[in-house]
């Protein structure tokens, strides 16, 4: 659960049901924080801001205790005062919001509905994370494309880890350096005409043990699962897992893996991105998923004031150009939360000695 508003005093998170004796290393986390505000394309804001995580309880001499955790993020755009707005910008949750929580100031809904929240998911995603890499469970993500511009690499390349972690020394998270030229050139254009862009992410998860997840009930599918946490990202307007849309095109037999038996069993493809049936099949999980534009536009478009109902344009604020690359960061958080809540139901544990012997206990008995 998170909380906090973007121009508040801070914003903040309880993580509930975390096993006990994990090291929490606070500089890698806070580093998953910094990986968050990087990217070329963001808002004046992100230079104010560096974020760091004040954790108040659920860690004692540096290992979690099996209490909630709770942590704070200081808000360096705090703001006591700002102006009323009244004008909602077409693709946020200006105007629903105003109508639902009935607000003649729109300025109670953004606060809220601001990806401002989506820092304290990353740092929920570093305690994920840690708790996953004692497991061997690693994610990792790319920018596959911004603004209609697309990436010569994707995952299906059967790119390292090596080669994945690359994208943290691109300002746009790509792995190849012609797309990401003409990208930052669309950046630039889009910045001149007062617009915004969004783009795709790539996300993959490795080393994940088959039986995730379920197809025994609807609710229980890996897959649906992973679609939600990666649709309640801001701005998400569609989640694909392996070929997604393509495979609409293509014929049965060009989509399915074929099952080879060698000591284990494995596959020479992984079209279905590591879910079958709503369970994972111990491939790699790949998600793809596409971010809208950013709705504050500094050419804003037309709109109608909710004081008055008369035509307008919408509002205009600070705000990013296209925060794709933020979006990355966010989507490997959200991935490691799922992917580790699906792995405590499974294997369950208290403490990560115990959750450790029964996910290795598991592993021995599953590959017959
Ligand atoms: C955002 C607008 C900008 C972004 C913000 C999200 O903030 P401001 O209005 O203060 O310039 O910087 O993102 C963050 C603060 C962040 O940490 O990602 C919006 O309207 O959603």
């Amino acid at each position: 659960m998170t909380g906090g508003e973007s121009h508040g005093k801070e914003i903040l998170g309880v993580i509930d049901g975390f096993p006990a004796n994990l090291y929490v290393d606070i500089n890698y986390i806070n580093n998953e924080l910094k990986r968050r505000q990087l990217g070329y394309g963001r808002s004046e804001r992100m230079k104010m801001e560096n974020d760091k995580i004040n954790i108040l309880s659920g860690v004692y001499k540096g290992y979690t205790t099996g209490n909630p955790i709770t942590f704070t993020i200081k808000n360096k755009g705090y703001e006591k005062h700002m102006e009323t707005i009244t004008k909602p910008r077409p693709g946020h949750a200006d105007l629903a919001g105003a109508i639902k929580y009935g607000h003649d100031d729109i300025r109670n809904v953004l606060e809220r509905a601001s990806a401002r929240e989506t820092a304290t998911r990353v740092a929920i995603g570093g305690f994920c994370k840690l708790l996953l890499k004692e497991l061997n469970i690693q994610i990792y993500s790319h920018v596959m494309e911004i603004g209609g511009i697309r990436s010569n690499k994707t995952i299906y390349d059967k790119l390292t880890l090596e080669e994945l972690k690359l994208a943290d020394n691109s300002s746009l998270r790509v792995l190849d350096k012609d797309s990401e030229k003409l990208m930052i050139e669309k950046i630039d254009d889009a910045k001149k005409l007062g617009d915004t862009l969004g783009g795709i992410v790539e996300v993959v998860a490795r080393n994940i043990p088959v039986g995730l997840g379920s197809y025994t009930q609807w609710d229980r599918r890996l897959d649906g699962r992973i679609g939600k946490s990666i649709m309640s990202i801001p701005g998400i307007k569609g989640v694909e897992i392996g070929k997604g849309f393509e495979s609409s095109s293509l014929l049965g037999s060009e989509v399915h893996d074929e099952i080879f038996y060698e000591n284990d069993y494995y596959r020479n493809s992984n079209n279905a991105g590591g879910v079958e049936g709503g369970v994972s099949n111990g491939e790699d999980i790949i998600v793809r998923t596409v971010m809208k534009p950013i709705p504050t536009l500094k050419k804003p478009l037309r709109s109608v004031d909710i004081k008055n109902k008369e035509s307008t344009v919408a509002q205009v604020e600070r705000s990013d150009v296209m925060a794709v690359p933020s979006l990355s960061i966010v989507a490997e958080s959200m991935l490691a939360y799922t992917i580790a809540n699906e792995i405590l139901i499974k294997f369950s544990g208290d403490n990560v000695e115990e959750l450790k012997k029964n996910f290795i206990n598991y592993k021995t008995i599953s590959s017959r």
